[in-house]
């Protein structure tokens, strides 16, 4: 501890030795990242290697990190021990390299309660100040450089399942004893050090989250449109009540007519009175009128210009092949396979292993394409278009953005949009 530079300072072989591969590997691709953000973000201690010793919040990330990678690749049960009892595992990896006097500091830190599901996926450059009354759930996910101060928990509402907890934005600061419940995005940045309760359910004036009747909302739709879904996603997301009224694209309503003349189409937002056409320009509009909640696009501008490249490349590329792959039979169907094979390739290798189309956070292109999933199905029965097999990782994707409330709420039963279509098809197209 007397040691000049940090990598000397701390026994990193020794620590090895004793907890082989996990620990090793949780050390050294983690311990430097964590060390630097208490240093950041903690003003007040001066002696760093104080912090390695002292710092209940600390230990207990240390200990999660353990806890997370066993999660994921080792046993789950000896995961979740070590969740119950973070401190004291903590205490153990120290007591074999410290003196006596730190063991005593360590023991104190082992009584302070911090419970961090194994399976939260928490970002570098963390700080758990004061470590203490903490509670992070499985489901919730922190960015990187987020310091959290006691008392905080990130919880689900009791009342959702699947993805039910908060996820937290890059470099958010959460004050004490804050309550963070249901899966809502807290933005980048965001800086609070009060406590209050932020829920899905009853919602905080001072976040404007409060639920929005009086904005009089209307969304002028139709149940099976992916363009739709998107804005139905978007105000989902954003817990903003509206009125639906249901077109029918047969016989549309004079209100249509009249708010969207140069496309006549839906979806229509009309809101106070004024129409917003085009679903992706309605997804941001709503962005932009509740930022707070769940926020939608990226904070940063490069990743903002990149959500909107992506989210536009799946609107020019899909509308035509999309449209013929149902109403069409014959040369133009097959070319229409072949074009959309090609764009599910280009979104596949975009996707990646993200876990959202941009990263942690449901964003954007998420909203823009998970629509389009409730027609597959469709596709492949009307089409005989092989999907589900070939795009594994899509499919994974779509299953997580299904856990989503407002996917979940947004998107229509796959075979009911099989049904209309294949009925469609044959009275009004003519085609078996
Ligand atoms: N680019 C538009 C596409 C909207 C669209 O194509 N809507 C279709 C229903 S899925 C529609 O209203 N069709 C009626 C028509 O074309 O007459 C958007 O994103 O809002």
């Amino acid at each position: 501890m007397r040691s000049n530079s940090l990598e000397n300072s701390f026994p990193i072989t020794v620590v090895e030795e004793c907890f082989a591969e996990t620990l090793g590997f949780v050390l050294e691709t983690q311990l430097l990242d964590i060390f630097y953000g208490v240093m950041m973000h903690d003003k007040e201690t001066e002696h760093h290697e104080e912090t390695l010793i002292v710092l209940q919040g600390y230990h207990a990330l240390q200990g999660h990190r353990v806890a997370h990678k066993l999660w994921n690749e080792g046993p789950k049960l000896l995961a979740l021990a070590l969740q119950s009892r973070i401190s004291e595992v903590v205490l153990a990896i120290i007591h074999c390299h410290f003196s006596a006097q730190c063991l005593i500091l360590l023991w104190f830190s082992s009584v302070f309660g911090i419970d961090i599901y194994p399976a939260a996926r928490i970002g570098e450059g963390i700080l758990l100040d004061h470590g203490t009354g903490m509670v992070i759930g499985e489901t919730s996910v922190i960015g990187n450089s987020v310091s959290i101060l006691h008392g905080v928990t990130l919880g689900g509402t009791g009342n959702e399942t699947g993805d039910r907890q908060p996820k937290i934005g890059e470099g958010a600061l959460l004050g004490a004893c804050l309550t963070i419940l249901g899966n809502i995005s807290i933005g980048a940045h965001y800086r609070t050090k009060v406590g209050y309760n932020i829920q899905t359910l009853k919602r905080c004036s001072r976040f404007n989250m409060e639920l929005k009747m009086e904005e009089e909302i209307i969304l002028l739709d139709y149940w099976a449109s992916m363009y739709g879904m998107r804005t139905r996603i978007a105000l989902e997301e954003k817990k903003v009540k509206y009125e639906y009224r249901e077109e029918d694209l047969s016989n549309k309503s004079p209100l249509l007519l009249q708010m969207n003349p140069i496309h006549k189409k839906i979806p229509v937002l009309i809101h106070k009175g004024k129409p917003i056409c085009e679903s992706i320009i309605q997804v941001q509009y709503i962005d932009e009128l509740w930022p707070d909640t769940n926020p939608i696009l990226p904070s940063d501008p490069y990743q903002r210009a990149q959500a909107r490249f992506w989210a536009d490349y799946i609107d020019k590329k899909t509308y035509v092949p999309c449209k013929a792959l149902w109403s069409e039979s014959g040369e133009k169907q097959e070319a229409a396979k072949i074009e959309f094979i090609e764009v599910l390739k280009t979104l596949d290798s975009e996707l990646g292993d993200k876990y959202y189309f941009g990263g942690n956070e449901f964003g954007l292109v998420d909203i823009a394409f998970i629509g389009f999933y409730s027609w597959f199905r469709t596709y492949e029965e009307v089409a005989n278009l092989s999907i589900v097999p070939q795009f594994p990782k899509l499919m994974a994707w779509a299953q997580r953005c299904l856990k989503r409330e407002s996917v979940a709420k947004a998107l229509p039963d796959s075979d009911k949009v099989l049904k209309s279509v294949s009925d469609h098809r044959k009275i009004i197209l003519g085609i078996d």
